[in-house]
């Protein structure tokens, strides 16, 4: 057994392999929040990530980054591409968590797939942790790891981190699976949430199950709950089935806010130039999700243009894309309307030459999209529901100097900590509507207002950066030990 003593698991090795013109293979960072949001810690604490390599049925040694991250990649077929990354993770635990956006399907073939790669991942784990060595486990896909681990090996300390939101217990009762996924989180010594909303979803879930309120829910009836679930420190612990005592608590994620800093103001000009300097820029920076609401923005900017209060000649907006699960088809359907909304809004309202929507349905390298975000006026960040939303966070570290302005649904994580926003709800049309008009008049209208504003946002995300999130959670964890 190899001894590493700090081992983060998660889904996706944070790389791609690409191809270059002559044929030869290259492997590349690859975009994602959890890739964001993992990499200076990793190279902080000279730890090795377990992970898939992003390529069905490749199995490559293990090999380090440019960054100097050791990898150890776990391989995965196209069958179970398909069956636990598309399916379970993707097409039953996303919509679920993320409060039934689009309905998720229950297949019990996917979830055997789900148990499997669960189970191969953490055999991964064991051969390449030391003894008493820590391990931080990542997100939806990898759920039962920490109940696997507990089992096979006693001597870790295992955290468990939930990017995503976890659902009303009300909802995660669907879950055919649910006695399973509840067991093998409590596998972990911490168990982190971004919000505090979450973490106190998940007590109220083992707090039912333990008869506080009562009524039948097929979890087991074993677990003890006491405290409240707080933010950044474990106020709340949960008592397993086999005695252990699990801390649950939220630690809201962010960005690194070193990576932004430095913004290549010609770049910067040159794009503002392209997209029109007169006009109020507008930016969407998504990955291609039905949860992230691009569809209904752009209906709500066509409707502003519609009933006039916005003007063509007035605003440009460009939609930045990450092409996303394109297999899957609630993707394939989201892609289609976003891609006729453009479309139409364009056909109605563009002048030749002169497009009112700019859609890029591309993954951009780190510095092209930070001019984006430097150059934009208003950042409009829209989800019907997200765990927290790194790019609101990306783009307030932009714009330290108090320029511009964010719209930003309710129902991203990161609304609970940059309230000073213009907040709507997404499901509400007229909200949506009205923040973006806000936003617009704010620059012009009370500009040192929505400057105060900015930098109020700009100074927490400077404050609450990753290393402060990484830090607090694995404090959380070595107490636990
Ligand atoms: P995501 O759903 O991927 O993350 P988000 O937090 O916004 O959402 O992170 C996206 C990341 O991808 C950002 O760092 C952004 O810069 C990058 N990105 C987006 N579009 C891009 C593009 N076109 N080109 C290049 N980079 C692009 C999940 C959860 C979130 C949670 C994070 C972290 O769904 O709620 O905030 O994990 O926990």
């Amino acid at each position: 057994m190899s001894g590493n003593d700090f081992v983060v698991v998660a889904n996706r090795l944070p790389v791609d392999l690409t191809t270059a013109d002559d044929g030869t293979e290259k492997w590349i960072a690859s975009p994602g929040g959890l890739v964001t949001a993992l990499t200076p810690v990793l190279s902080a604490h000279q730890g090795c990530w377990v992970g898939w390599p992003g390529v069905a049925d490749a199995a490559p040694e293990p090999f380090r980054t440019d960054d100097g991250v050791l990898l150890h990649p776990v391989s995965l077929t196209s069958d179970d591409f398909e069956r636990f990354y598309e399916g379970f993770s993707n097409a039953t635990l996303w919509p679920l968590y993320h409060d039934l956006i689009v309905t998720p399907t229950y297949s019990r073939s996917w979830w055997q797939a789900y148990r499997d790669v669960n189970h191969r991942f953490a055999v991964e784990v064991d051969r390449v942790a030391a003894h008493g060595a820590t391990v931080w486990v990542q997100d939806y896909q990898l759920q039962l790891v920490p109940g696997i681990l507990r089992q096979m090996r006693p001597d870790l300390t295992i955290g468990f981190f939930l990017h995503i939101p976890f659902p009303s217990p009300d909802l995660f009762r669907q879950l055919p699976w649910r006695e399973e996924i509840v067991r093998g989180l409590l596998g972990a010594d911490v168990i982190g949430f971004h919000l505090k909303a979450n973490a106190d979803n998940f007590l109220q879930l083992v707090r039912s199950v333990s008869g506080v309120s009562g009524g039948h829910t097929g979890l087991p009836d074993s677990f003890e709950v006491t405290g409240h679930a707080s933010v950044r420190e474990i106020t709340a612990h949960v008592t397993s089935s086999d005695g252990r005592s699990v801390g649950v608590a939220a630690y809201p994620i962010s960005i690194d806010p070193t990576d932004l800093v430095e913004v290549d103001k010609a770049h910067v000009a040159k794009l503002r130039e392209q997209l029109g300097a007169d006009t109020t820029l507008l930016l969407g920076v998504d990955r291609l999700d039905y949860t992230k609401g691009i569809l209904q923005r752009l209906n709500a900017l066509e409707e502003l243009l519609a009933d006039g209060a916005l003007a063509p000649e007035d605003v440009t907006f460009v939609q930045i894309a990450t092409p996303s699960r394109e297999r899957i088809e609630h993707y394939q359907r989201t892609r289609s309307a976003v891609e006729e909304a453009v479309g139409r809004i364009n056909g109605r309202f563009a002048t030749l030459g002169h497009p009112v929507v700019h859609y890029l349905h591309q993954s951009l390298p780190k510095p092209e999209l930070q001019a984006y975000y430097a150059a934009a006026d208003v950042m409009v960040v829209t989800p019907f529901k997200d765990g927290m939303n790194l790019v609101a966070k990306e783009y307030v570290a932009t714009h330290g100097d108090g320029s511009g302005a964010m719209v930003l649904s309710e129902f991203a994580g990161a609304a609970a900590e940059l309230n000073q926003a213009y907040l709507c709800n997404p499901f509400d049309m007229e909200s949506a509507k009205q923040a973006i008009v806000q936003a617009v008049q704010g620059l012009k209208r009370t500009p040192e207002v929505t400057a105060e504003r900015m930098r109020a946002m700009h100074a927490q995300v400077i404050e609450h950066d990753v290393d402060l999130w990484a830090q607090a959670f694995l404090d959380s964890l070595k107490k636990a030990q």
